[in-house]
């Protein structure tokens, strides 16, 4: 396959000011009408020939300022439309071409969910509709008239403002939509067919009133509720806290049941994955509706960060991609905890990025290679270009991160920019150069810091030894020196800050050593008490930190730190250490042991009402196998890596077993339901100590009457976990599957609840139940949501089941993987990505592995899509 190379981009010969489509919808043969104002770029020869992209496409007519070209004056192939020489600078060019959504199950182009016609374009999906400069830095103004049967499609919708409609012979009619800004091809959208309506409306800051539509199956209406209000708060505080308001009469969102993403941004018509608008007490859990209100708000925040200002090229997603998620971070931090919020997002970014940095698939925020745009679309482009942007902030302060974003928005809008501009607009309000900072952009891999201090109580004299060192990463074996800002703070007793009277060694600014080179020694005088050292407060750096530090000191800082973040990692990194301990102990057949004062700080921190119930849970939630794994590194074994957290679990439970029964029962519902961020904590509390009483005697009966008693999906969902993962066949277990499957027999999303709890039991038999389930009449493999409920489950959440020794895990995945593709490759890609840590795991799993890979490698017909993710994984 090609390599696109970011050295390689040029700005087009030819540029498209205006675009109009004319849809005549019908599902297996969709006439689509384009007519393109094209421009030749001023200084471009003459001779320079228009190619078009295409995908799949067959022409029918093409027509030049109204006449139609003779054979020899253009070439048509499925993937590419050629006119060698375009007779004039601007002229007007009319193409017809006909497509089948109903067959379309890639779902990107156009395709058909449920019945309704929708559109996928990001990244290159337009030109499955149409031939087109299929590139984000071409910027046109539409307008689309959508033609379809009123009985098949009685709404009809595209992007922009509607200026159109009207009723046609034959029980058809029409509307058209003009979308005044320009944009690019991949924010096209097309959405057509029967569905209920949710309406709002919003005021802007300046006074303009916006008409606000949620779409979705009819008689699912009441479901759409909480996104309308998540949209509302969201085009607040855009305007509040960057100043940006809407900029259209009308904005909708549609919620489709098959969907390769999360959501798409389309200008002033938002598509998104049902499950990520449908929600009630009843069907959805706290995690359900925490993700709505950030998925709507991301997409919405798009609006400017991504339409108004999009990226010259896909080496840039990280521009809109990076910065988005940074806006939608800090919006929930806003609407919920931020101290929770900050855990929960340092949880997720070590989960998903720092394995996918620190193996084969390893690349840069912004990569500067691609075989297929699709499969960037990452952990690191998304959750660490945002760590990026917060760590500008960190470093300018908020009042210069803000002031550098203005001129962001007033230089850049109606363009197609890149990284490079972007950093300029920080530069350029704050006199700082960016160079070295660049870096985080531009160098794959986790940094490292390795830290260690000492006291010399008589000199008054407090020191740290700072070095750092970036790993090597496929492609880069040699790496530059990074700026890190790392926050810190001196603890004294009763975890009161300890002053110093002076600082050399490195800048320090408000709280952060600025590291820059490989080594620092920070030194500081007047220091009157040994402090114990609080590192990468807030996670102002994407690090991973190697601190020689006594544990007796990680101990005060799990109940001292003030910054709640650095608290928290105190008290997870003493977890950490004592499950990779317990970890070599099962290697060496020996009962895991751990400190009496491990599980004692447990209990204290469930009981401790001055910390939020959300913030208790996160606390007591035990490093995840994947996550000891990750920090093990190699010769995994996650057989071992079970047993000794369930251990440590174990230990918890049985010394807590009174706080945490008598806390348990005190956070039992009261009043009705809400979905706030307080009241979800209190649920994740009890849920987590039910997780921990469940261990002990008598712990089926607390689940199962958890799940009977349960009166909303949360709690139903948790107790459902439990019986299934702690209690595996047992006779309370069978029953609430069974109860379960029979309630919500019908509801699509909520089965998928059932799908993945049973895809995650641990143990060797779970691959069985899995490939049974793949005959359920509610599984579909053309859905992805059905796919990464059951499959994705087991290959990404179920370590003990999926990396099975004998090596059947992998080799149903690898079956499953090949045929989810025929349908989806872009499913199919994202799939196969489970086994990109392949080489962490010891010998006999990892062989196995490989087979499962190779296995995949030699399929005939390969997708671009899967033999770009194996060929890296294998490499
Ligand atoms: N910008 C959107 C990306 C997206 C996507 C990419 C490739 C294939 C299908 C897709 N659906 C949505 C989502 C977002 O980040 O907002
Ligand atoms: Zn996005």
């Amino acid at each position: 396959g090609h390599v696109f190379k970011l050295e390689d981009y040029r700005p087009s010969d030819y540029l498209v000011p205006r675009i109009s489509l004319d849809f005549r919808l019908s599902p297996d043969a969709t006439r689509v009408t384009t007519v393109l104002t094209v421009e030749r770029r001023q200084g471009v020869t003459a001779a320079a020939p228009l190619v078009l992209d295409g995908d799949g496409l067959t022409l029918l007519d093409i027509a030049i300022e109204g006449h139609a070209l003779a054979p020899a004056e253009y070439q048509a192939t499925p993937e590419r439309l050629t006119i060698p020489t375009p007779a004039a600078q601007r002229f007007e060019l009319r193409l017809e071409t006909e497509i089948a959504p109903s067959s379309n199950e890639a779902l990107t182009g156009l395709y058909r969910s449920n019945n309704v016609y929708c559109t996928q374009c990001e990244a290159e999906g337009f030109r499955r509709i149409t031939y087109f400069l299929d590139r984000p830095d071409i910027l046109s103004v539409y307008t689309v008239r959508i033609e379809a049967a009123h009985s098949e499609a009685p709404l009809l919708l595209s992007n922009g403002n509607p200026v159109e409609s009207g009723v046609l012979a034959d029980g058809r009619h029409y509307a058209v939509w003009h979308d005044p800004f320009p944009k690019p091809s991949y924010l096209f959208a097309l959405v057509a067919g029967a569905l209920g309506k949710v309406a709002g409306s919003f005021t802007t800051m300046s006074g303009r009133e916006v008409q606000l539509g949620i779409y979705v199956e009819p008689g699912k209406e009441r479901l759409a509720g909480y996104a309308m209000d998540a949209l509302k708060r969201s085009m607040k505080w855009d305007e509040e806290v960057f100043g940006r308001e809407y900029d259209l009469d009308v904005f909708n969102i549609v919620a489709v049941s098959d969907f390769n993403m999360g959501a798409m941004e389309n200008k002033g018509l938002n598509v998104f994955n049902d499950k990520y608008v449908l929600a009630d007490e009843e069907t959805a859990t706290d995690a359900d509706f925490a993700n709505i209100e950030a998925i709507i708000a991301h997409e919405y925040f798009h609006n400017w960060t991504g339409n108004r200002i999009t990226c010259r090229d896909w080496f840039q997603l990280c521009l809109k991609e990076g910065l988005t998620v940074y806006r939608d971070h800090e919006f929930s931090a806003d609407q919920r905890s931020r101290a929770v919020k900050r855990i929960a997002e340092v949880r997720t970014l070590r989960a998903h990025q720092f394995p996918e940095d620190q193996g084969p698939l390893a690349h840069p925020v912004r990569p500067r290679r691609y075989r297929e745009i699709n499969n960037f679309y990452t952990a690191t482009v998304y959750e660490k270009g945002s760590e990026v942007v917060r760590m500008i902030r960190t470093i300018l302060g908020s009042e210069a991160f803000r002031a550098g974003m203005d001129l962001y928005f007033e230089r850049h809008d109606g363009q197609a920019a890149t990284i490079e501009e972007f950093l300029k607009v920080f530069e350029d309000v704050t006199g700082r150069d960016l160079a070295q900072f660049a870096l985080w952009y531009h160098q794959a891999g986790t940094p490292n810091l390795t830290v260690s201090s000492s006291y010399n109580a008589a000199a008054k004299a407090f020191t740290l030894e700072i070095e750092q060192s970036v790993p090597p990463t496929p492609s880069e074996s040699r790496k530059r020196l990074m700026h890190i800002p790392l926050a810190f703070g001196l603890v004294g007793a009763g975890g009161k800050p300890v002053a110093w009277a002076a600082v050399e060694g490195a800048t320090v600014e408000d709280g952060v050593i600025h590291v820059r080179k490989r080594r620092h020694v920070v030194h500081f005088s007047g220091v009157s008490e040994r402090p114990a050292v609080s590192l990468n407060r807030g996670f102002s750096a994407p690090i991973t930190l190697s601190v020689q530090q006594k544990a007796d000191d990680q101990f005060f800082l799990a109940s001292h730190d003030s910054d709640s973040f650095s608290r928290w990692q105190a008290f997870n990194t003493l977890l950490t250490d004592a499950l990779i301990a317990a970890f070599r102990q099962v290697l060496g057949d020996k009962e895991p042991a751990f400190a009496a004062r491990l599980a004692e700080l447990a209990g204290r921190i469930a009981g401790d009402e001055t910390l939020e119930p959300a913030y208790r849970a996160l606390a007591l939630s035990l490093p995840g196998e994947s996550d000891i794994a990750r920090d093990i590194g190699k010769g995994i074994d996650p057989d071992a890596i079970f047993a000794a957290r369930e251990a440590l679990a174990r230990t918890i439970a049985a010394a807590n077993r009174e706080v945490f029964s008598a806390l348990y029962d005190s956070l039992a519902d009261k009043g009705p339901f809400t979905p706030d961020a307080a009241s979800a904590g209190r649920r994740a509390l009890r849920n987590i100590l039910l997780d921990y009483l469940s261990l002990l005697p008598e712990g089926a009966a607390l689940a199962a009457a958890h799940f009977r008693g349960a009166t909303n999906m949360t709690d139903r969902a948790a107790a459902l976990t439990v019986l299934a993962h702690r209690h595996a066949g047992a006779r309370q277990a069978e029953e609430a599957l069974a109860t379960f499957e029979t309630r919500y027999r019908g509801d699509a999303l909520v089965l998928d609840k059932w799908f993945q709890i049973q895809a995650g039991v641990p143990g060797a038999r779970t691959v069985e139940k899995v490939r049974a389930l793949t005959q359920h009449p509610a599984f579909s493999i053309a859905n992805p949501n059905r796919v990464r409920a059951l499959i994705g489950t087991f290959s990404s959440a179920n370590q003990t089941g999926f990396h099975r020794a004998d090596g059947q895990g992998y080799r149903f995945f690898a079956e499953t993987v090949l045929e989810v593709e025929k349908r989806n490759p872009q499913v199919a890609a994202r799939l196969a990505t489970a086994l990109r840590s392949w080489r962490s795991l010891e010998p006999i799993r990892q062989d196995k592995a490989r087979q499962a890979l190779l296995q995949i490698a030699n399929a005939d017909n390969l997708s671009a899509d899967l033999r770009d993710i194996v060929e890296r994984t294998l490499a």
